[in-house]
């Protein structure tokens, strides 16, 4: 027996125990706890076998030293190596984790695109600010005032009943400069705000209204109760039926096809007088009739008319003095005239099977 405390592990059996030990904290990537296992600077195995030495006797003494100060350098070179194999191991993993190949393919974002009704708004706004006319947007919101009355359409006139619409609360009473039998609803058409504009302006006018629209009505293949509607209106000295259609020749040339006709067909609306369909000639068949106009050869884009004495009155124009034109027609109505999409909901479900069918 070569130890002189035979309770002892001898030094062999040590480094055995060390050396498995190392291997699992290599395996964990956690070196610490066996360094300070075996040369904590209080408890550590060696520290305390170094200390022991004075209990040795004097005769064994420098052999037993010298063979613990080996193990202690070994011990302290295995570690020193463990650490830095697991520092090296987890700077491998760490340029693997965050590493980029710059020789992927780049990935394409998908670019956005234009509603087809943003595309027929936009064609229509960029034919008519060429041709002069401002572009005017006002309230969705509207009283009966700006909407019906001033539209020579005074209540109990049948033609409200062909634009009933969304009537909304009562304002509290005094909280609004309205009179009190003024109601407040969704306006019916945009000529809402060629009334406020008339309001603020003088003549001459030449203006383009954009903008959504609400009826009662039931959605269908061609019915919505929210539609897109665009109106315009011109005002002036001398202005005749003859500006109307030369103007609306001009706009058909450049939005459906350059060789298209446009036809009056006599019409009624309150506002108007005189009052007209208007038709274009069909710029599929160019007039000798297809399917697409129902074999009639002209296809019904809106309504217009020379404006009524009495709007002008409304809005304290000389009746004696000016004359004008407007006309009104629906986005919806040509967007699917000009694409061919046979139901109106296809427009509002934004299905993007249907809206990618559209050009940027
Ligand atoms: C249609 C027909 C029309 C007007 C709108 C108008 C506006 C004022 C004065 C007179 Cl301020 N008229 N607008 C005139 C005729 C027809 O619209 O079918 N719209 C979808």
């Amino acid at each position: 027996m070569s130890d002189s405390n035979s309770n002892s592990p001898s030094l062999d059996e040590l480094r055995r125990a060390f050396d498995t030990q190392l291997a699992t904290a290599i395996q964990s990537a956690n070196v610490q706890p066996v360094r300070d296992r075996y040369l904590g600077r209080k408890d550590g195995l060696i520290t305390r076998l170094l200390k022991d030495l004075g209990t040795v006797p004097p005769e064994q003494r420098r052999e037993r030293g010298a063979a613990a100060n080996t193990f202690k350098a070994y011990v302290e070179q295995r570690i020193e190596e463990a650490a830095a194999a697991v520092r090296e191991a987890a700077q491998r993993a760490a340029l693997e984790r965050d590493s980029l190949d710059v020789t992927l393919p780049g990935r394409r974002p998908t670019l956005g695109r234009r509603h087809p009704l943003t595309l027929v708004r936009d064609r229509l706004e960029a034919i008519f600010t060429r041709m002069g006319f401002a572009i005017v947007e006002g309230p969705e919101i509207e009283d009966e005032w700006h909407c019906f009355d001033a539209l020579n359409m005074p209540a109990e006139h049948p033609a409200r009943d062909m634009q009933d619409t969304l009537y909304l609360a009562r304002p509290v009473k005094g909280e609004s400069g309205r009179p009190d039998d003024l109601r407040t609803l969704l306006r019916t058409h945009t000529s809402a705000v060629q009334i406020r504009y008339m309001e603020t302006h003088q003549p001459p006018i030449r203006i383009v209204v954009p903008g959504r629209v609400y009826r009662r009505d039931d959605l269908d293949l061609t019915h919505s109760p929210a539609f897109g509607q665009v109106e315009a209106l011109v005002v002036g000295e001398g202005i005749s039926m003859a500006h109307l259609k030369g103007t609306l020749l001009a706009f058909v040339r450049e939005m459906f096809a350059g060789s298209s006709r446009v036809r009056f067909r006599p019409s009624f609306f309150p506002y108007t007088e005189p009052s007209a369909e208007i038709d274009i000639s069909c710029w599929q068949c160019d007039g000798a009739g297809c399917p697409m106009c129902k074999r009639t050869g002209w296809i019904e884009i809106g309504g217009c008319g020379m404006v009524h004495p009495a709007v002008f009155e409304a809005v304290g124009y000389d009746t004696e003095k000016y004359t004008g034109f407007a006309w009104g027609l629906g986005i919806e109505r040509i967007a699917m005239l000009r694409h061919q999409v046979g139901d109106i909901r296809l427009f509002y479900e934004n299905d993007l099977r249907f809206l990618e069918q559209f050009p940027h």
